[in-house]
């Protein structure tokens, strides 16, 4: 099956203009020739190739399935159910043991589903609850940074039951991983105001609208019917060789920035007049990850385009995503996201192309102003008499601790509740739409199980952690799994200075991909290797400030006494209610990251 074209030293240029010439609805759209020299041109990334020989991202997914001998998938097939929302992984706290008995890894998968503004029905909840413990190593639900749920370690042999039960629930997983539009974020609770309400809608209308065309998904894991070839099938916004790397996109909801919009490739952030939505500001180039070591990588903020109004919103997120896939690189995976696109061409370039494509000139940007991340925890007051109850859930686990049974507690909420369940992109959970009647009821069996604990600090409430391990392949520390500690030995420290209410944004990342989101947090810590971090201090409350690099690889002591000295700093030297990340930027701890941007690390 191999492609001649992209096998060899095939350019990025021929990949681009071969992606126009398949896709007859780009044809309009395709690269002017002024802007052809802005391509990337060398040996294109391997994933090209995969992408381009999989037959709409087929492959061989199919046939691997049926094979018994073993637990995994085949080399481009590893790549290849990416983009069916799944990672092939494997148990690495056991990893060691199991080469020693010449066994191959416990290879499973972690499945990663859609949930455009992260809301799931009850219904819905109690089929994945069930599925999570007959047929998951965890027995866990996992929410994610991204207001959706994980399942880890489910084997090879109960991969298509699982996409077949959520299917009939009304859920899937298509595009939650690989290069393409991932899941589309939304302020969190659309029941919350009118406003939210609308937003909603709109993350879900780009979600669909960005979605790949292809039919692998539902013939591979739901046995629809064959297409008869796979040649027909358009990919007019992705184009058959999708996106140079993943893409990311939200609906914010001002002044609420709890989607963290500055670690996006795509936003839309929403402008109303009273509580009506007229459209959106739109920001571009956002992104969080870097390489140890390697400078050409950086976290970068989102860059404002402009003003839209609603009708032109797919149309203008098409024209994006298509500009990035024609300009983005496709040589280089590390320098292949939107945020380094902009930064080779030049934002006026980049957008003076989006507006090409999408037809239109943006308008200046409108008023917005945003206040703070964190979810507000507790009861609140929803539309139309109902109320809502946000739950602090630690590290996103849903699992049936032994002191806490969450799982259990939300599956008897579940049962009752006649609302919705909405994911925040902080991993929290709100019961939404809970009717008077129902409100003791839910609020006793929330406590029963531990889902809500008055014991818990602003500053536990104020900490997230990404997975790592022992799931995540890629991880260089614990995040998760230590959260809990370092939250404890945080808190002493504020109790030791005087201010135990306290809290700061404080983030934990087991490697620098950054999907924690400590490169955004007021302290951050980024995995370095075992039991060893970098510290990044001074992002700031509302989530627009990228934090800068302190010190080193630190073993945890000594992390924790620099926190300690640093604190002591703030209480004795703060102004008035200053926030710690403000502080260290203000009296020269770090200095503020500012533009040029590439200029991060100088
Ligand atoms: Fe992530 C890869 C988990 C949000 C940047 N991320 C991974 C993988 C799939 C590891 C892998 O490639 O094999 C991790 C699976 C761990 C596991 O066992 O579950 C993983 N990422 C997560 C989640 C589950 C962390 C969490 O604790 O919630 C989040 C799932 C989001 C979702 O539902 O889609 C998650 N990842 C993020 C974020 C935060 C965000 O988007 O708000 C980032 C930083 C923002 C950004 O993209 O710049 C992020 N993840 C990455 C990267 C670096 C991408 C890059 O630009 O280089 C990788 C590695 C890669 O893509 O090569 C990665
Ligand atoms: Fe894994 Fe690194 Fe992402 Fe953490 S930040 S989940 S360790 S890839």
């Amino acid at each position: 099956m191999s492609n001649p074209d992209t096998s060899t030293a095939a350019t990025a240029t021929t990949a681009a203009a071969a992606s126009n010439r398949k896709d007859g609805a780009l044809v309009s759209n395709s690269l002017p020739a002024e802007l052809q020299h802005l391509v990337v041109t060398g040996k294109l990334a391997d994933n090209e190739r995969i992408k381009g020989d999989s037959e709409r991202l087929r492959g061989t997914i199919s046939a691997d399935l049926g094979d018994d001998l073993t637990g995994g998938f085949s080399a481009d097939n590893f790549q290849l159910i990416r983009f069916h929302g799944m990672y092939q992984q494997d148990d690495r706290d056991i990893r060691a043991e199991r080469t020693e008995q010449k066994l191959e890894p416990l290879h499973t998968v972690m499945l990663r589903a859609r949930l455009p503004g992260g809301v799931i029905s009850p219904k819905q909840w109690l089929a994945i609850d069930d599925f999570a413990r007959d047929s998951t190593h965890a027995g866990s639900i996992r929410l994610t940074t991204r207001q959706t749920f994980q399942f880890h370690g489910v084997l090879k042999r109960d991969i298509k039951s699982m996409h077949q039960m959520l299917n009939r629930i009304g859920i899937d997983s298509i595009a939650t991983a690989g290069d393409v539009n991932r899941n589309v974020l939304c302020t969190a609770n659309p029941e919350q105001s009118q406003l939210h309400s609308q937003a909603y809608e709109w993350a879900k209308k780009i979600s669909e609208h960005l979605l790949p065309h292809t039919r692998a998904y539902a013939e591979v894991w739901l046995d629809g019917e064959k297409v008869e070839s796979s040649k027909a099938e358009e990919e007019p916004i992705l184009g058959s060789n999708y996106l140079p790397r993943k893409f990311k996109t939200t609906v914010v909801v001002p002044p609420h920035n709890d989607v963290d919009l500055h670690a996006n490739d795509l936003n839309f952030v929403a402008i109303a007049e009273g509580d009506s939505l007229i459209g959106f500001n739109v920001l571009v180039g956002g992104g969080l990850a870097m390489t140890h070591g390697d400078h050409a990588t950086y976290p970068r903020t989102a860059d404002e385009l402009g003003f839209v109004p609603l009708a032109d919103t797919l149309t203008v997120a098409a024209a994006v995503v298509s500009t990035q896939r024609d300009l983005g690189n496709r040589v280089n995976r590390k320098n292949a996201k939107t945020k380094y696109t902009i930064d080779r061409i030049g934002l006026p370039q980049f957008k003076a192309e989006v507006e090409r494509r999408a037809g239109l000139h943006f308008d200046a940007v409108r008023p917005y102003v945003l206040t703070g991340r964190g979810d507000s925890f507790g009861w609140t007051a929803g539309i139309d008499g109902k109320h809502n109850l946000t739950l602090f859930i630690e590290n996103g686990r849903v699992f049936d601790f032994i002191d806490k049974p969450l799982k259990s507690g939300m599956a008897a909420i579940a049962k009752i509740h006649h609302g919705e369940f909405r994911l925040t992109a902080n991993q929290n959970l709100i019961i939404a739409g809970v009717a008077s009647d129902d409100k003791a009821t839910i609020d006793a069996l929330a406590r029963q199980h531990g889902l809500i604990d008055d014991g818990h600090s602003n500053q536990r409430k104020s900490a997230m952690a990404c997975v790592s391990l022992p799931t995540c392949p890629l991880a260089m520390a614990e995040a998760e799994r230590v959260l809990p500690a370092h939250v404890d030995r945080l808190e002493g420290l504020l109790s030791k200075h005087g201010i135990p209410d306290e809290a700061i944004i404080f983030r934990v990342t087991g490697c620098p991909n950054g999907c924690g989101r400590a490169m955004l947090a007021e302290v951050g810590l980024v995995g370095k290797g075992p039991g060893r971090y970098n510290l990044h201090l001074g992002g700031n409350v509302n989530g627009t400030r990228i934090p800068k690099l302190y010190r080193e690889n630190l073993d945890e002591d000594s992390l924790f006494a620099e926190l300690d000295g640093l604190l002591q700093r703030w209480v004795t030297e703060r102004r008035g209610d200053e926030r710690f990340g403000d502080f260290v930027v203000r009296v020269g701890v770090v200095a503020p990251v500012l533009v040029p941007k590439q200029d991060f690390y100088a």
